[in-house]
């Protein structure tokens, strides 16, 4: 059976007071569906979200890291540094990232191997424009950006690995695509791992959908075969809008 995941990416919000103020809302929330829940705070918040989510099964995620063990890179994260504050797990990949940080599937690529090397989990985001949808290359776009970040890797190290396609048309947007469109893209995905590595390694990774994901459609999405899960934006910043998506299966 795969892993239903459901993880909030809270990107560049909340400071410590209102970090504070949502881990404890999530704490007094109640989960019904058999997910592994995250959430992604900022890098200033990690530890403090680690503190304080000890007790419970949320799991904390970083948002992004560098690839360098250490060393002359003003202003980056290294994988161990995240692993020294509790955190295991990291976001690689977000469009946002691509967008606006320039990083590139090559970079991406070096990102995930320094995550694997020092055994953390990756969540590894990618996804189409909408220009590329509109000229029907989605799957062309999609197809690339796995096999340049992740080809290079054995089977084993997709035990690590959790993909999220997040259609950057759909991102904070309000537009989701329908959980058919959804459906269609996670399938296309499996088999393309499927192609490249074997049936048992497709059907053993999880592959979250992300992209405007709110309670009104999660149940739908997520009710689509090869949705195993979603990664989630603006509704993770309420804990009950986060809960009621977490207990959608
Ligand atoms: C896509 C998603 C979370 P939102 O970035 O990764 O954000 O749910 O706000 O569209």
């Amino acid at each position: 059976m795969r892993k239903q995941i459901v993880a909030g990416n809270w990107k560049m919000n909340n400071d410590l007071v209102h970090t504070e103020s949502l881990l404890s809302d999530l704490k007094k929330q109640t989960q019904t569906s058999n997910a592994e829940v995250m959430v992604a705070p900022t890098f200033t918040n990690l530890y403090h979200a680690f503190e304080a989510l000890r007790t419970t099964n949320v799991v904390v995620v970083a948002q992004n890291m560098h690839f360098a063990e250490n060393g002359a890179y003003t202003g980056e994260i290294s994988a161990s540094m995240l692993k020294s504050v509790g955190v295991e797990t990291v976001i690689l990949g977000h469009s946002e990232r691509r967008e606006y940080f320039n990083e590139t599937d090559e970079l991406l690529a070096k990102k995930v191997d320094a995550a694997l090397t020092n055994d953390m989990r990756v969540i590894f985001c990618f996804g189409e424009e909408l220009t590329d949808r509109k000229s029907r290359n989605e799957e062309t776009i999609v197809k690339n950006q796995i096999k340049n970040a992740l080809f290079h890797l054995n089977a084993v190290a997709f035990k690590n690995i959790v993909l999220a396609y997040e259609p950057v048309w759909a991102i904070g947007t309000g537009e989701t695509a329908s959980p058919e469109q959804a459906q269609d893209m996670h399938a296309f995905i499996r088999k393309t791992l499927a192609n490249k590595y074997g049936n048992e390694v497709a059907d053993s990774v999880s592959i979250l959908y992300g992209g405007s994901v709110k309670p009104a459609n999660a149940q739908e999405i997520f009710s689509k075969p090869d949705v195993d899960g979603g990664l989630i934006g603006g509704a993770s910043l309420n804990a009950e809008d986060f809960y009621a998506i977490v207990n959608a299966f």
